[in-house]
């Protein structure tokens, strides 16, 4: 499917960059249009592929272009003051010809966490297109500040868009790895994951026909209905003989008696139960999810639809949901059959109910200091307890 995205913040903004070295590399054209908005200049100036005109400097009265520095109810309020600024990038955009946007965004800094969900609540306002969220979740490391913008953004961001899709960099950290050689891997998975994705729902004319290919309406019919979504990933090598192999297809034809169709349906079979059990891009318990979608990727002669049905089936049952839908996405040159898997609606996920929760005491933490420096018996009376403020 085709989609407009805008990146908020710096990470915002690289995995934009990532998402269109992706679309070059495999021609997979999911990127229509491409922004991105930052209070911080030199992360503008830092972006690769994005176009020179299609990034936007917000609030240079109020920060001079030096970012707001984990602020995000400063964030928020720029990004309203210059929501302006914004439409006019977003106006080179034909939205006639994109699917949806999906503006992406950490959620741990001040710029995109602040920021993105304004933008949310805007293009929702002047658009019929579905808006989705890219919301990216700091590390447990990364301190206090993070995890209460996190809490505070993402409460606020999955109410404004229409589904809001989430990656976990906790749980992707690997041990001693550097922070930014480990955000250029996660970076890689992200693009990786939702590429696969997206790409499902934009296979042309004259493109290889599959059994029963995903439209872009399968994906978005999977993401209504809102809430929290997660994604899972598997892939196995297979031989390949559309890939250089002239001499080989020679010999086998067009028929596909080379290949044993039992093989290729427990392949797929077991690829679908290792993306749905394995690390998905925001871990939580699959049961309960509430519709998902299933995409196989590959090289069509290793797609059936029998493998398929049988997936399709197992994640009904292992969901519960009544609502799981599946195809192929056929990729003829690719050496490797690859499971993704749409968890939409997912309701039981321990990482958010922490970050709430840690949320919650640094909020009364903090408020405690303020209060007690300010004295005010009055505000702690109108105190609400144990609640988290949403950004707005
Ligand atoms: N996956 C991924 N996460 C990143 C990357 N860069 C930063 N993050 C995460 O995103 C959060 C927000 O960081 P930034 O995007 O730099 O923040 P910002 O939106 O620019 O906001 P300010 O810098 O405070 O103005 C961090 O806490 C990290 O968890 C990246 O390249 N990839
Ligand atoms: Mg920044």
């Amino acid at each position: 499917m085709k989609l407009a995205m805008i990146g908020f913040g710096q990470a915002g903004g690289k995995i934009v960059d990532k998402f269109l070295e992706y679309d070059d590399r495999t021609g997979s054209g999911i990127v229509r249009s491409a922004v991105a908005v930052n209070t911080a200049k030199a992360d503008l100036m830092g972006l690769e592929r994005v176009p020179q005109e299609n990034r936007v400097l917000i609030g240079q009265s109020r920060v001079k272009g030096h970012g707001v520095g984990a602020d995000n109810e400063l964030g928020a309020e720029v990004a309203e003051e210059d929501i302006d600024e914004v439409q006019g990038a977003i106006d080179s955009i034909p939205v006639h010809e994109v699917d949806a946007f999906l503006i992406i965004a950490g959620m741990g800094g001040g710029t995109g966490s602040g920021g993105a969900p304004v933008l949310a609540k805007h293009l929702k306002r002047i658009y019929t297109e579905p808006v989705y969220g890219l919301g990216v979740l700091p590390g447990t490391d990364e301190g206090g500040i993070y995890t209460l913008n996190a809490a505070r953004s993402f409460q606020t961001f999955v109410r404004e868009v229409d589904n809001l899709l989430v990656f976990d960099n906790d749980a992707w950290r690997k041990a001693g790895e550097s922070v930014e050689g480990g955000y250029a891997e996660i970076n890689d998975e992200i693009v990786k994951r939702f590429g696969i994705l997206f790409g499902a729902g934009e296979v042309g004319q004259g493109d290889e026909v599959a059994e029963s290919v995903v439209d872009s309406s399968e994906i978005i019919n999977t993401l209504s209905g809102g809430g929290v979504s997660t994604v899972g990933y598997a892939r196995e090598e297979v031989e390949n003989e559309n890939d250089g192999g002239g001499l080989l297809s020679r010999f086998t034809g067009d028929e596909d008696d080379g290949i044993d169709t039992a093989h290729t349906t427990n392949r797929i079979t077991s690829l679908v139960r290792k993306a749905a059990l394995g690390r998905l891009t925001l871990p939580c318990e699959i049961e309960g999810t509430e519709r998902a979608l299933l995409v196989m990727s590959g090289p069509p002669q290793h797609l059936n639809r029998k493998g398929i049905e049988r997936g399709r089936k197992w994640l009904e049952e292992q969901t519960g949901s009544m609502e799981v839908r599946g195809g192929d996405y056929p990729v003829p040159s690719s050496n490797y059959v690859a499971g993704v898997i749409l968890l939409s609606g997912v309701n039981d996920v321990p990482r958010i109910k922490e970050l709430q929760q840690v949320a919650i005491e640094a909020q009364d933490n903090i408020e405690e200091i303020r209060e007690e420096s300010e004295d005010n018996l009055e505000s702690l009376v109108e105190d609400d307890e144990d609640e988290l403020e949403p950004l707005f």
